[in-house]
C-alpha cells in the first residue's frame, strides 16, 4: 500500500521535532521521595484529639487518670469519616496515644488502654472502629504516638521504654490496615526514675519503615514531613520544601523560622505541614463549643499550607459523646464552601499560552503544557536560563483575583522570585510579586478584569520548570450597611461590594438572590420585618460566581 500525503507529512514533522529533541532537564536535588509525592496530592487532612484529656476537661493529661473515667457514650466513627469525607477532607490521624499513655487499642503491653474503660465493656478498640471506617468512606488512616509518656514506669530507663514504644508502634502499625502518615511529637520528659528519657529516634524511624513502608514519617525533623515551626495556622512567605535535615531533631529548640521557611540549599525534601485547631484547644472543651475559627480565618489558614508548598492538618476535637461537635461540623461545611466559591472554576484551562523561551524548542516542553490539565506534562527553559515569562491569554476580558502555580517537583524546587501581572486595555499591571513556588503557590490580588496574563519568573536556582498556571475569580463580597431612617422604625439599607464594577443583587423575603433578581442602584429603606440578602456577581464577564451576604432584620 502506497503512504498518503498526510501519512508522509506526519514522518517528516516526526522527523523535524525528533532533531530538535531535547533532555529533561537534570534533577535539581534534593527530590522528593515517591511516598511525598504522594503526600504533595493530598493537601488537606484531618486531625483528632480524641483520648482520656476528652474526659477530665484537659489539655495534658498526668498520666495518673482511671481508665475508668474514658466512657464515650455514642462513639461513633462512621460520623467522623462521613463528616470528614464531606467537607472534602483526605485523611484521619488520630491521637491513638498522647502524653498522658492512655491508648485508644487494647494494647498488649500496658494495662493503661481502652480495655480497663467502661466503653464497650472493655471489648473496644478505637483504632479498630476508625480504620474500618476510613476504609469505608475512602479515607487514608494516620496515627499519633506520643513518644513521651507520663503513665509508663519504665519511662526514663531508656532501653527499656524504646523497647516499649518500639512494641507499641508494632501493634498500630501491623493491625489496622494501610497507616499513611506516623505523627511523632517531640515532647520528652522525665520518668519516675528521675531520669531524662533518650529516644532512640533511628530505631523508631525503622520500625515504621519495616511495618509501613509507605508510610510518611512527620516530626520536626522529618524525617519525611517536617512541622512548619508553628501551631497557629501560619506559615513564611518564602516556603523551601528542601530542609538542611541533619541540623535538626525532634523538639528542638529555636528554630521554628527556619522550619517554615526552609533552606533553599537543603540537602533533604522535606516539605511542612500546618497542624492547627479548629477551636483554641487541641481537645474537646465544652466551654469552647462556639469557639471555631472563622470561616476568614480558616481560608487564610488554608492559603498559608496547601498554598504554600505544603498541606494543612486541621484539628477537630471529637466531644464526649464520641461525636464530631455538630458546630464543628457546620464550620467545616462552611470552610468547604467557601473553598469551592473560589476553586471550582480554572479560568485559563485549555488556554493558549506563550512562553518566552521553550526548552530546545521541544514541543515536549512548551508552554501550552501549564494548562492543558494533565498530571505529568511542564514547561521547561533552556539550561542556562534562570528567568521565563509564561503568557496566559484569556481571549476575553475575565475578572481573576487568585493565580496558582506549580513547578514540577518530581525534578526539584527551583523558582526563588516571581511576580505576577495582568494586561487592562492593551497595558501591563504589576498585580503581585512573590518567592518561592514548589509544589504549589497560590498568590492573591485584588481583583481585576484583564485579558491576559503573565507569571514572570525573576530568579530560580536552576533552569525553571513549571507544571500548572490556573487562574481563579474568588467572588465579590458585599457589605450591608444599614441606618436608621423615616418613618420611625424602618432602616437605609446601601450594598457595597469589595469590587465596584460587581452587580450586586439582592431580596427581601429571605430567598438565596440569582443573577435574575432585583439588581442594586441605589439606597433603598426597609422596614423592620425584611430579611435583605445580597450577593455580588461578575454578570457577563467570564460567568457568574457569587458570593452570599445576609441580614435579618428581626424577621420571625
Ligand atoms: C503538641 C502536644 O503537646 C499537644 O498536646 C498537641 O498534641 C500538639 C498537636 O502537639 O506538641
Amino acid at each position: 500500500m502506497k503512504p498518503t500525503i498526510a501519512a508522509l507529512l506526519a514522518l517528516v514533522a516526526g522527523l523535524a521535532s525528533n532533531l530538535h529533541a531535547v533532555d529533561p532537564p537534570e534533577p535539581f536535588v534534593p527530590l522528593p521521595h515517591s511516598r511525598q509525592l504522594a503526600w504533595h496530592e493530598l493537601g488537606y487532612y484531618a486531625f483528632v484529639h480524641f483520648n482520656m484529656n476528652t474526659f477530665t476537661d484537659r489539655e495534658w493529661g498526668e498520666g495518673t487518670e482511671s481508665p475508668q473515667l474514658f466512657n464515650p457514650t455514642e462513639l461513633d466513627c462512621r460520623q467522623w469519616a462521613r463528616t470528614f469525607k464531606e467537607a472534602g477532607m483526605q485523611g484521619i490521624i488520630i491521637t491513638a496515644k498522647h502524653h498522658d499513655g492512655f491508648c485508644l487499642w487494647p494494647s498488649q503491653y500496658t494495662e493503661h488502654s481502652v480495655k480497663n474503660s467502661p466503653w464497650r465493656d472493655g471489648q473496644g478498640d478505637l483504632l479498630r472502629e476508625l480504620s474500618d471506617a476510613c476504609k469505608e468512606f475512602g479515607l487514608k488512616f494516620g496515627v499519633y504516638l506520643s513518644p513521651w509518656d507520663r503513665n509508663q514506669p519504665t519511662y526514663g530507663d531508656s532501653p527499656k521504654y524504646n523497647a516499649y514504644f518500639l512494641n507499641q508502634l508494632e501493634e498500630v502499625l501491623t493491625n489496622y490496615g494501610e497507616v499513611f502518615e506516623v505523627w511523632f511529637d517531640g515532647a520528652c520528659g522525665e520518668g519516675p526514675n528521675g531520669k531524662r528519657q533518650e529516644y532512640d529516634w533511628p530505631a523508631f524511624i525503622a520500625q515504621v519503615r519495616r511495618c509501613q513502608p509507605n508510610a510518611l514519617i512527620f516530626s520536626d525533623a522529618g524525617p519525611d514531613i517536617r512541622w512548619v515551626g508553628n501551631e497557629g495556622g501560619d506559615s513564611s512567605e518564602t516556603t523551601w520544601a528542601p530542609l538542611r535535615r541533619d541540623e535538626f531533631y525532634p523538639g528542638i529548640p529555636g528554630r521554628n523560622r527556619e522550619l517554615g521557611e526552609g533552606h533553599a540549599d537543603g540537602t533533604h525534601w522535606l516539605p511542612p505541614e500546618v497542624d492547627v485547631s479548629i477551636r483554641p484547644g487541641w481537645y474537646y472543651h465544652a466551654s469552647q463549643d462556639n469557639d471555631q475559627k472563622t470561616v476568614e480565618r480558616l481560608m487564610q489558614i488554608y492559603y498559608n499550607a496547601w498554598g504554600n508548598n505544603g498541606s494543612l492538618l486541621l484539628n477537630i476535637p471529637v466531644d464526649r459523646r464520641g461525636l464530631v461537635h455538630e458546630n464543628d461540623a457546620r464550620r467545616l461545611m462552611e470552610f468547604k464552601a467557601a473553598r469551592d466559591a473560589v476553586f471550582s472554576r480554572d479560568l485559563a484551562i485549555g488556554k493558549p499560552v506563550t512562553a518566552s523561551n521553550v526548552r530546545g524548542n521541544d514541543d515536549r516542553f512548551s508552554a501550552g503544557l501549564v494548562t492543558d490539565g494533565h498530571p505529568d506534562t511542564y514547561w521547561a527553559a533552556d539550561d542556562e536560563l534562570r528567568q521565563g515569562i509564561l503568557q496566559v491569554e484569556l481571549e476575553a476580558v475575565t475578572p481573576i483575583n487568585h493565580l496558582v502555580a506549580q513547578e514540577f517537583i518530581p525534578l526539584g524546587q527551583r523558582i526563588a522570585k516571581f511576580e505576577v501581572s495582568a494586561r487592562v486595555d492593551g497595558a501591563w499591571r504589576n498585580v503581585a510579586t512573590g518567592t518561592t513556588v514548589g509544589n504549589r503557590k497560590v498568590v492573591r490580588f485584588d481583583t481585576i478584569a484583564a485579558d491576559a496574563v503573565r507569571f514572570k519568573i525573576l530568579d530560580a536556582l536552576a533552569c525553571p520548570t513549571l507544571h500548572t498556571l490556573e487562574l481563579y475569580a474568588a467572588p465579590p463580597s458585599v457589605e450591608i450597611q444599614t441606618a436608621p431612617a423615616e418613618p420611625d422604625g424602618h432602616t437605609q439599607v446601601t450594598l457595597i461590594s469589595d469590587y465596584p464594577e460587581a452587580d450586586i443583587v439582592y431580596t427581601l423575603n429571605g430567598s438565596e438572590p440569582d443573577p435574575f433578581g432585583i439588581l442594586y442602584h441605589a439606597p433603598f429603606t426597609i422596614d423592620r420585618q425584611a430579611t435583605v440578602k445580597a450577593r455580588a456577581y461578575f454578570l457577563g464577564r467570564g460567568g457568574v460566581t457569587p458570593a452570599v451576604t445576609r441580614l435579618d432584620l428581626g424577621a420571625e
